[in-house]
Formats: C-alpha cells, sequence, structure tokens
C-alpha cells in the first residue's frame, strides 16, 4: 500500500494525535482534514457527525490515501462502524486504543472515562472497555466546559482550574484508580483534571495510544513508509486558513506549514 496516512478530525484538536505520529513515525506522510467551519461536534446528533465525519472520509479517499485515522473522539464515537464499511483501507479509531491503554493501567478495574457528550452518550468507551474486561466498573462523565476552555485560550489561567474542579465534582465518592482523556483538547488541562483527582489516578490520553495502533497496521500490511526524505504534512481547513496556521506552528512547531482550504 502507497499513500499517506489520512488523519480526521472536528477541528485542530486532531493535531494532539498528528505531534504523536509525527515523533513515532516520522517517515510517514499525512494529510490532516480538520472541520472547524462545523467544529465542535460533541453537542452535534449522531445523524450530523455521521455525515461530517463520511464527507472527510471520501474526500481523504479521492486523495489516495492508505489508511484513515479518526482522531476525534465524538467522530470515532458515533461513525467508525460507518465508515470502515464503505472503504477499503484500514481505519484506526481513538476509542479502543484509549480503553485499552487504560484496562492496561488499572489495577482495580474502576475506570473513569471524560468526553464530549456525543462521546459520553454514545456509551463507545463503555461498550470497548468491557469487551476487553468484562467485569470492568466505568464512570463516565460528560465535560462540555473543557472543549470551550481550551479553544477560548483560558486554558493557561488560575479560573480553569475553577471550571474543571466543578465538572469533576460528578466524579466524587466514585471508585477508580484511572481516568481516559477521552476528547482532543482535553490532554491541554491535563494538569488541571489531575489536580483535582485524588493522587493516586492515572491519567491516559487516547492520543498516545492511537499510534501504537497506527504503527502495527503498517507493520502488517507492510506498508511503512523506509526509504527517501521527509515529507511535509498538508492540512485541510474548511474554516479560515489563518487561524488554523498558527495553531499548526505553534502546536507542532512547523514552520510556514502547507494550510489549505477544503469544501466538503
Ligand atoms: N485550541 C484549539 N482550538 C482553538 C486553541 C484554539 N484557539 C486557541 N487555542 N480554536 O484546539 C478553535 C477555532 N478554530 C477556528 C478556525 O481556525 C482554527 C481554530 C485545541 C488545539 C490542540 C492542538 C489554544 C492553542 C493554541 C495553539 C496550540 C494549542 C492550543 F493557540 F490549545
Ligand atoms: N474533537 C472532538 C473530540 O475529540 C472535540 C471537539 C468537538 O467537540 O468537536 O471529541
Amino acid at each position: 500500500m502507497e499513500g499517506p496516512i489520512g488523519v480526521i478530525d472536528s477541528g485542530v484538536g486532531g493535531l494532539t494525535v498528528v505531534k504523536e505520529m509525527l515523533n513515532r513515525l516520522p517517515n510517514e506522510p499525512i494529510v490532516y482534514i480538520g472541520d472547524d467551519a462545523r467544529c465542535p461536534y460533541g453537542p452535534r446528533s449522531t445523524q450530523e457527525v455521521r455525515k461530517f465525519t463520511m464527507e472527510m472520509a471520501s474526500a481523504l479517499s479521492k486523495m489516495g490515501i492508505k489508511m484513515l485515522v479518526i482522531a476525534c473522539n465524538t467522530a470515532t464515537a458515533v461513525a467508525l462502524d460507518e465508515v470502515r464499511e464503505h472503504f477499503s483501507f484500514p481505519v484506526v479509531g481513538v476509542i479502543v486504543p484509549g480503553a485499552r491503554g487504560a484496562v492496561k493501567a488499572s489495577g482495580t478495574g474502576n475506570i473513569a472515562v471524560l468526553g464530549t457528550v456525543g462521546t459520553i452518550n454514545s456509551g463507545a468507551y463503555d461498550d470497548a472497555i468491557h469487551a476487553l474486561l468484562p467485569d470492568a466498573t466505568v464512570h463516565p462523565l460528560a465535560c462540555p466546559e473543557f472543549v470551550p476552555i481550551v479553544e477560548s485560550g483560558l486554558y493557561k489561567s488560575k479560573s480553569a482550574g475553577d471550571i474543571v474542579a466543578k465538572s469533576l465534582v460528578g466524579l466524587t465518592g466514585k471508585d477508580f484508580d484511572v481516568a481516559i482523556l477521552g476528547c482532543t483538547h482535553y490532554p491541554l488541562v491535563q494538569h488541571h483534571i489531575q489536580a483535582h483527582l485524588p493522587a493516586n489516578v492515572n491519567i491516559i490520553s487516547s492520543a498516545v495510544e492511537t499510534v501504537s495502533d497506527v504503527e502495527s497496521i503498517l507493520l502488517s500490511t507492510n506498508s511503512m513508509r523506509v526509504e527517501g526524505s521527509k515529507v511535509a504534512p498538508i492540512f485541510y481547513t474548511t474554516g479560515e486558513i489563518q487561524q488554523f496556521h498558527s495553531i499548526v506552528e505553534d502546536w507542532l512547531s512547523i514552520d510556514e506549514p502547507d494550510v489549505r482550504h477544503i469544501v466538503l
């Protein structure tokens, strides 16, 4: 198999997955689509998220990708199966890898899951965890305040900690030793989350776990890119190029990244 690895997300959040890919698979060409014009997906209906996700997957399919990574938790939760049925390339979501990392890290099988309303309502993390560990106890918590904290830049301030603390009251009295960051944006408020959970709780980022799955598929399908010089990633946004460009520069430390507009 040849061609780039496609990565899709509701916006710029999936760059947390791209960052891990660039570190661990530096020779792989990446083509990314962020649906900024319709972000956030978290509060949207299942039907809408499925439709938007299929549109991004179709656009990348036409570009000849060898594999697709759905970096968005909300999109993975409701659209992974449909995307897999439609296309012949391998499709990797972020939920099964995140669930596997959590099950491995947990000594008790009691696991908290933080995510958007769409991700939590889908029950996708509960299902993935129980498939691996039938006796697990899952404590899901929707945290709709967290994405706006990050996107407003407020995540660096003290008041972000107060908002995070308020949301996490929903886990008071629950017993768990692992918490999954089941949303692309949550690694940016991880320090606030850790500070307001019991000290013994381990935090698992689905973004990190997902790249291990990408790597094993590349190896098992013998499609890892070996030869040649590094290829710069290409980023498509359905929204404004300017803002996307500065977030890519800042987050991935790429000078003059190739950011283009796309209409889906
Ligand atoms: N972080 C995210 N989204 C934003 C943002 C941010 N603005 C500042 N920061 N905006 O997601 C969403 C709105 N769109 C509009 C169209 O263009 C793109 C953005 C989290 C990104 C995680 C990789 C804060 C910020 C930043 C740089 C890096 C990381 C970060 F400015 F969180
Ligand atoms: N990318 C989304 C996720 O991981 C968060 C932002 C959104 O709600 O679209 O669930």
